[in-house]
């Protein structure tokens, strides 16, 4: 991924056939849009905690009712339906299951779970699981969170209710959404729950999400589970200057990191040496990495952007990548969507052509790709040209990845409903469907209509 250039696709293109069976669907995650925070014997997460603090989310908002997904889920599912939607991906939160992190099974919590499963199965809509999407049950963040070794294997347990509950019904289950941000975001940058800054705790809570996944995969293997995939959130590391060094040091840190134990059973040099600097490697145990590297049948991409990094030998280290002393993150120079992220579908095929390389044995899923514009209303309407330009190029970047190879089984724009969108609240609209927040009213936008054609024809029409 490093030294690589970007491909640029002219916009006008022909029309595009996906392979028979690509799976088109859509993700959300939990505390982004359930809401009824308190309700059913819910206990709390660190985003309820960290969302309260005056100053960690723009205009305090919280999830408290978010898009009031929890009651509103059967008009959820209609609109997934008339989207034609092949798959939904979800979250299940571990507070609603069990309200402590551990201990006692909150049977009202699986039995949302289960009504929802039982509504997309009855639209003909397969279920995609994911056990962690961040948030992490506020009483063992109290006992030490992903920082310490217990918080693995309270997860592990925590994968074999649900799936015991819901594996007659889910085939496809993910263990883990994003560890990168939730341990580098949460533990060392603070700028995620539960807002810790403090790299030697970010170098253990990776490792621990690590050992998790193998532990809950081991559960869900038991349980018989037909399929399992981990979801990293991955980026090419460009360097703009030329040289190669400081894109090899941030890929580690932000991809191999993750990508290498989890399909290799190692982890890269470069990252144990920043990690050995920031607290040692104690927590890192004889065995581990054989139970992290268990096989999995799909690698889960959550694709946003490249990053863009140089030499520069004054700067201090980038608070959520310890160790990059001397190396600038460069801002974007082209058009962005309103994250300010770079807009580069070129990325998406640069990453799928990599991972299908250097990790062949793994079936592939675009698991969350989208992007937020500042989208308004237009009475009954919205018109968001831009995100369709997004979606667009992202799937002729990804037809070229299948074209070259890639073993991509499907794609799953992120995300059905404008949502909490962390940090930045509900100021950012990641949906292909509006959600007016005062009224909880759903709009498909006009990204949404033009992706059920998308769907319909199993692949792009000519622009
Ligand atoms: O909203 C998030 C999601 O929770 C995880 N992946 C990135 C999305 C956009 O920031």
């Amino acid at each position: 991924m490093t030294a690589e250039t970007i491909t640029t696709r002219e916009a006008g293109s022909p029309g595009l056939a996906f392979p028979d069976g690509f799976v088109w669907g859509a993700a959300t995650a939990a505390y982004q849009i359930e809401g009824a925070a308190a309700e059913d014997g819910r206990g709390p997460s660190i985003w309820d905690t960290f969302s309260k603090v005056p100053g960690n989310v723009a205009d305090g908002h919280t999830g408290d009712v978010a898009c009031d997904h929890y009651h509103r889920y059967a008009e959820d599912v209609r609109l997934m339906t008339e989207l034609g939607l092949a798959a939904y991906r979800f979250s299940v939160a571990w507070p609603r299951i069990l309200p402590a992190g551990a201990g006692r099974v909150n049977a009202a919590g699986l039995d949302f779970y289960d009504r929802l499963v039982d509504e997309l199965l009855a639209h003909g809509i397969a279920p995609y699981a994911t056990l962690y999407h961040w948030d992490l049950p506020q009483a063992l963040e109290d006992a030490g969170g992903w920082a310490v070794r217990d918080t693995a294997a309270r997860f592990a347990d925590y994968a074999a209710v649900v799936h015991e509950r819901l594996g007659d019904r889910v085939r496809t289950w993910t263990t883990l959404n994003e560890p990168w941000v939730a341990s580098f975001l949460g533990y060392c940058s603070g700028v995620h729950a539960p807002g810790r800054r403090d790299p030697a705790a970010a170098f253990r809570a990776a490792h621990h999400l690590l050992l998790g996944h193998g532990l809950a995969t081991q559960a869900l293997r038991a349980g018989g589970a037909a399929e399992i995939a981990l979801t990293l959130n991955l980026s090419p590391v460009i360097q703009v200057d030329g040289g190669e060094r400081e894109a090899t040091l941030v890929d580690g840190l932000m991809n191999r990191q993750f990508l290498d134990p989890a399909l290799r059973g190692r982890y890269p040099e470069d990252v144990l040496d920043v990690a050995a600097r920031h607290g040692g490697l104690g927590h890192i145990r004889d065995g581990d990495l054989a139970v992290v590297h268990q096989p999995i049948d799909l690698l889960g991409i959550n694709y946003y952007n490249p990053s863009f990094v140089s030499a520069a030998p004054a700067e201090p280290a980038n608070p959520a990548f310890p160790g990059t002393e001397g190396i600038r993150f460069e801002p974007p120079t082209g058009p962005t969507t309103a994250m300010d992220w770079p807009i580069e579908p070129g990325g998406l095929e640069t990453l799928l052509v990599r991972l299908s390389r250097d990790y062949p044995e793994v079936g592939l899923l675009v698991t969350e790709n989208g992007a937020a514009f500042d989208d308004r209303p237009d009475g009954d309407r919205v018109h968001d040209d831009d995100r369709i330009g997004y979606l667009d190029g992202h799937l002729r970047a990804a037809h070229a990845a299948i074209t070259a190879g890639a073993d991509l089984r499907g794609y799953l724009v992120w995300s059905l409903l404008d949502n909490f969108e962390w940090a930045y609240g509900y100021h950012k609209r990641f949906g292909i469907v509006y959600v007016d927040f005062e009224t909880r009213r759903r709009v498909p936008k006009d990204s949404a209509l033009w992706y059920r054609d998308v769907i319909a024809r199993n692949g792009l029409g000519s622009a």
